[in-house]
């Protein structure tokens, strides 16, 4: 029945934007940018066929020719083998919407040229964040088709067997409201809280100029503070309560002892636990309420005692791992240990290594003082990687170079951290010009891990930090590709952010999304993208290969499921580049 009304919904789109040639067929061999291109940026599409050679650019409305090119050399997809050529139109560059025509294939979808072509995609994933809120009604008024009652609220949790103190027995209640759910699932997990959280601070950090006037039509929209860090203060405030008041550990997640159903906020009433305490939860709080705090103390005004509270939260959770320097969440010998069992995201870490230097460089950054790093290993000499949930070390890095002129770091310090970010990048740019998607993503199958699109996300921001550091133009090209990836120019065709773009994921394993009835699926949201591993075992994968693993399918939770850390890393790059292409 969904997909029926999906296909209705779809061509009833078509048929609005291709009025003037309505027989002209959509190609999906023909893969890009579905949104649009800046007007001085590079502009490419895909063609994956061996039957074309040349292609044309069309004004949408009018069918008008506007430029004439050859497609470039073969490239062949070291993933699938098959065969693409670039239609490469930079030299077009006066606003308007187009389409690419290739004879014997047919029409792109419509894309845009324009000046703050993706701010509308930004917002949306920032937006995103609004909707995964836990403990609170979203009014028609901010959530449109998607107002929803209130779910979990979180009020009266109890303290699992695990995660007893002096002060708190088993099965002592506690508030721990707010937050947002994490991914598919109404569970609240700290540790990809943190990663999160760290990446949405940081964006605010970066570009504070750009979020004065960024709006999401949120219930905060209109209290003179960013929006964006409203939508942080919604999380930020549950953080703070899942830290043990009575000996600063923190809680490693607060969640069902089972997934609920796919069932509405509203209708889920299973018992709610925070569970055991452990350093990678602690250490993650720390680095979160340490950048916080040197963030809010500029919103005093708006936000009384806020980031007095962060300071607390994050002094006491740093003396709580000083003492528990590697107490690591095991969740099946949790199991073993105590009742009830949670079976729900783990979660696990098999070092914190890297959460010690993230923690260390955010309370040097927010304190000045080189104590908090003076006994840290923090790993310069060897070769950064993006961050990812369990992985936290960069976050911290990028911290050190921002700060790095406030802070007075030595030279050597800057100058490794530069080189870190700047091989790293460099070693992205390696043979672009041969990748069959003209993607830094996807070089090595690697990429497609499971949340991959995240990847993507995460590669853009190195380099846009990269850019930073130089002004090259060609990282920033560079980041736009992977923003390019991400809203279509890929193998699947797909915009991986649902509510956008012509080829929409329209079944992401969300519960949100599967339960509310509405044909279409909560808007604003990453889908995790690519993932050859298909853990899921849903039919629906079209093949093996890595760049193809993807299935628009509500069962796969492998490579269509979103997650709030997936989220924060897209918004993060369309609105750097909204920032910085003006
Ligand atoms: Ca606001
Ligand atoms: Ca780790």
């Amino acid at each position: 029945m969904k997909l029926f009304l999906h296909v209705a919904v779809s061509l009833a789109a078509f048929g609005l934007y291709f009025s003037p040639v309505r027989a002209q067929q959509h190609s999906d061999a023909i893969r890009l940018n579905q949104i649009g291109f800046y007007p001085a940026a590079p502009k490419v599409a895909v063609v994956v066929s061996d039957e074309a050679d040349a292609f044309e650019v069309k004004e949408a409305k009018t069918g008008k020719t506007v430029l004439k090119g050859k497609l470039g050399n073969v490239r062949t997809s070291q993933h699938s083998g098959k065969h693409t050529r670039l239609a490469d139109f930079s030299g077009l560059r006066k606003p308007g919407s187009y389409v690419i025509e290739i004879a014997g294939l047919g029409r792109s979808a419509r894309f845009n040229i324009g000046k703050q072509v993706h701010r509308d995609v930004a917002k949306a994933a920032l937006k995103g964040f609004y909707y995964q809120r836990a403990s609170i009604d979203l009014p028609e008024k901010y959530a449109g088709k998607w107002a929803r009652l209130a779910g979990h609220p979180d009020n009266k949790v109890l303290v699992h067997a695990s995660a007893v103190s002096d002060g708190r027995p088993e099965n002592t209640l506690i508030a721990s409201t707010r937050g947002w759910y994490d991914a598919g699932d109404y569970n609240k997990y700290i540790v990809n809280s943190g990663i999160t959280m760290g990446t949405l601070l940081s964006l605010y950090e970066d570009y504070p100029l750009y979020f004065e006037d960024f709006n999401t039509n949120i219930p905060e929209s209109d209290n003179g503070v960013p929006d964006l860090l409203d939508e942080v203060v919604w999380n930020l405030r549950w953080m703070l309560t899942m830290q043990d008041p009575v000996d600063g550990g923190v809680y490693h997640k607060l969640t069902n002892p089972r997934f609920d159903g796919m069932i509405m906020p509203v209708a889920a009433k299973n018992p709610r636990y925070v569970v055991q305490k452990g350093t990678a939860a602690t250490l993650d709080l720390v680095a979160v309420m340490a950048q916080a705090s040197r963030i809010f103390k500029n919103f005093n005004n708006k936000f009384p005692g806020l980031a007095d509270s962060c300071t607390t939260a994050a002094v006491k959770g740093w003396q709580w791992a000083e003492k528990h320097a590697a107490v690591m969440y095991n969740q099946d010998a949790m199991n073993k240990q105590f009742d009830p069992d949670v079976v729900t995201g783990a979660y696990g870490d098999r070092s914190v290594k890297d959460e010690w230097i993230w923690a260390a460089c955010e309370m040097y950054a927010s304190t000045g003082k080189p104590e908090y790093i003076k006994d840290i290993d923090l790993e310069l000499q060897q070769p950064m990687a993006p961050p990812t949930w369990s992985q936290v070390k960069t976050l911290g890095y990028y911290t050190l170079l921002r700060s790095a002129e406030k802070l007075k770091l030595p030279a050597e310090q800057s100058g490794l951290l530069r080189k870190s970010v700047l091989n790293y990048s460099d070693q992205l740019l390696v043979d672009l010009e041969k990748q069959p998607y003209n993607t830094v993503m996807g070089k090595i199958a690697k990429d497609y891990a499971w949340g991959s699109s995240s990847v993507a996300a995460n590669q853009g921001i190195a380099l846009l930090k990269a850019h930073r550091l130089t002004k090259d133009q060609k990282y920033i090209n560079a980041a736009l590709g992977n923003l390019d990836y991400l809203l279509g120019r890929n193998a699947t065709g797909y915009c991986f952010l649902t509510g956008s773009g012509s080829k929409r994921v329209m079944h992401p394993h969300q519960r949100l999304s599967i339960a509310d009835g509405i044909v279409d699926p909560i808007p604003g949201l990453l889908s995790g993208g690519p993932n050859p591993g298909q853990q899921d075992k849903c039919a629906g994968y079209p093949n093996k290969f890595a760049d193809e693993s993807f299935t628009d399918n509500e069962c796969s939770y492998a490579s269509n499921e979103i997650a709030i850390n997936w989220n924060a890393p897209f918004v993060y790059l369309a609105a750097a580049l909204e920032a910085s292409m003006k």
